[in-house]
């Protein structure tokens, strides 16, 4: 039977937008200097949800010339104690207002309300909290050493964790005594700018967070600023790399947060039904918009006929469709643009000879929709095998040792993570020391916890997110 898209009326009560969102600079809201607004639309009905603001060069200036202001005058003559106060006033509201917020996101986004509700929100709320804690205890983090701040941190983020990502930069970096201007993903900007209203009801310092919302002209404007002295970035490898092109020379600290084509392992002796829910949140968790996705299943030969079995029949169960439904487990994709490239990552794997398994599911008619697939018969050199999809696609290989395993995990130009599944500790100790990421999970995929440091190796970046090791990225440390 055809699957009509009914928004769910309870989950939607919980928001109210503006139509419209401004430019926040210097502790107020201001109108781009263009007169320029953008639409940013539910990537589940193409519905228009709001207007918002498109910065240009003039006004990154002013959030620049703003976050300096902030820095000198307000937020580095405050006691450390003192700041710590805001960011945990930060991470409070966020608590309160996590419904709402979560509603928002998933609106914007597409991504299922229970993954809003239950990840994105505590998580971002936690970041807050654990770096309030760092703000008075920097002397002890570099013991002996004299940790400074860098000044005005120019942030750009991406449209698959739209408020945590937000939390990852600005919680450290406020901590750490920088001020910040953030730049949201065009797609996904309004849970940003609901940020910036929690921190100017926290009654935050003018300026020592700015928002300027826009495309890429407007991040590439907040990175090439003179007046920004530091630039965190998450998203694509292409920009990133331009990024840290352009910045030569500058002498800009750079952190830089790229792609992912992340091996999930899994041994003959794994716990298999739990190692096949671990598949299943590695590479369907957010549409499998995760730049640490276990998009690449290496299974042990002897076992690779009844793990492709189970998961079929897992996947039967994967309820695909309104992302404001509880029930549902994958929901929209974020963009006409996202859902584009996969479908032509998609189409690339049929021609080079991989075999494509979809869930048979109804999507709705509105929107953007991918169901659910994995590729059996991948081969190493195809695309789906290297680059990086973004989309709820596997690519299904195997291996027959264990030193066969890890070669082919290491085959790839990223570096951001991985996974093991077997019975035996020694095993994926022994796998883990010779995986080149930056993080690899054992038993386990997807888990994070604002302690544990997190970044790449090779074309996933450089720098960590996360942890003592985060505060690191936003300080001189003589
Ligand atoms: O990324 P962009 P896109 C990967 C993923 C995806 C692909 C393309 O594979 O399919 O990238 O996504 C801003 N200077 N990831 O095109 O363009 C932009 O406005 C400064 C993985 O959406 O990199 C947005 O705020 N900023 C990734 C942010 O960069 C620029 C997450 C990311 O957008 C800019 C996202 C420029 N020249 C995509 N151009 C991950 N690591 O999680 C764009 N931006």
């Amino acid at each position: 039977e055809a699957w009509n898209y009914a928004p769910s009326i309870e989950a939607r009560d919980h928001f109210t937008l503006q139509p419209r969102y401004e430019l926040f600079i210097g502790g107020r809201w201001e109108q781009p200097s263009s007169g320029r607004y953008f639409d940013t639309v539910s990537p589940s009905t193409e519905e228009k949800l709001a207007e918002v603001a498109e910065a240009d060069e003039k006004d990154v200036d002013r959030a620049v010339q703003a976050a300096r202001v902030g820095y000198e005058r307000y937020w580095s003559k405050l006691r450390p104690l003192d700041r710590g106060k805001y960011i945990y006033r930060i991470a409070r509201i966020l608590q309160e207002k996590a419904r709402e917020l979560a509603v928002v996101e998933t609106l914007d986004g597409g991504k299922p309300i229970k993954e809003s509700r239950d990840v994105d929100l505590p998580l971002a709320a936690a970041h807050f909290f654990y770096y309030a804690g760092w703000a008075d205890k920097l002397a002890h983090a570099f013991p002996g050493r004299n940790p400074r701040p860098l000044g005005v941190a120019g942030q750009v983020i991406p449209w698959n964790f739209p408020l945590l990502m937000a939390a990852w930069k600005l919680a450290p970096a406020l901590a750490a005594g920088n001020t910040c201007v953030l730049k949201p993903a065009e797609t996904t900007p309004l849970t940003a700018l609901l940020l910036a209203k929690i921190i100017e009801e926290a009654d935050l310092p003018p300026g020592v967070v700015n928002v300027v919302t826009g495309a890429g002209a407007t991040g590439a404007a907040v990175v090439q600023h003179a007046g920004v002295d530091k630039v965190a970035f998450t998203g694509s490898t292409e920009v990133g790399k331009r990024i840290q092109r352009s910045l030569a020379g500058t002498g800009k600290k750079l952190t830089l947060e790229l792609g992912g084509k992340a091996a999930n392992i899994v041994f003959e002796d794994a716990p298999l039904d739990q190692a096949i829910e671990g598949i299943i949140g590695a590479i369907f968790f957010n549409q499998g918009h995760v730049c640490c996705a276990g998009s690449r299943l290496l299974v042990e030969e002897s076992i690779h006929d009844v793990l492709v079995r189970k998961l079929k029949d897992r996947m039967a169960t994967m309820r695909v469709g309104d992302p404001l439904d509880k029930n549902t487990d994958v929901g929209a994709i974020n963009s006409r643009a996202q859902l584009e490239r996969i479908q032509e990552m998609v189409a690339s794997g049929e021609r080079e000879g991989a075999t494509r398994y979809s869930l048979s599911c109804a999507l709705p008619s509105r929107g953007y929709w991918f169901a659910p697939t994995f590729f059996t018969g991948v081969s190493q050199s195809h695309r789906i095998a290297r680059e990086e999809i973004f989309g709820p696609v596997l690519s299904i290989m195997t291996f027959r040792t264990p030193d066969e395993a890890v070669e082919k995990a290491n085959n790839t130009m990223y570096g951001l993570s991985a996974g093991v599944w077997t019975d035996k500790g020694s095993k994926s100790f022994w796998v883990a020391q010779r995986l080149r990421a930056g993080v690899v999970w054992a038993n386990t995929f997807n888990k994070f916890d604002p302690s544990s440091p997190f970044g790449g190796y090779k074309e996933s970046g450089f720098g960590r997110e996360g942890g003592r090791q985060g505060l690191l990225a936003y300080l001189e440390v003589d």
